[in-house]
């Protein structure tokens, strides 16, 4: 009895981590959008300015803070004219 409450308490960890990690591996992804994207800027302020967004989003991501980490990957992606593509 005490194996299957292991079981079944190891399955729900297993499905909550799994959740977790689909909404936590959107940031890198976007991340390394803006990193490719930012390389195309010419406006040098504009660029400093994407790279502190971006360095903030990698930030909020490590923190655990997925959706902030997306908002602020979104507001970069917006100044740098850069097309993010979501993973749905
Ligand atoms: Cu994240």
């Amino acid at each position: 009895m005490k194996k299957l409450m292991a079981v079944i308490a190891m399955v729900v960890a297993v499905a909550f981590i799994g959740t977790t990690v689909v909404e936590a591996s959107q940031c890198p992804l976007l991340i390394k959008q803006l990193k490719d994207g930012v390389a195309k800027v010419s406006d040098s302020k504009k660029k400093a300015d994407v790279e502190k967004m971006i360095a903030e989003a990698e930030k909020l991501h490590a923190d655990g803070k997925h959706a902030e980490s997306v908002k602020k990957a979104e507001e970069a992606a917006k100044v740098a004219g850069i097309k993010l593509e979501k993973k749905m």
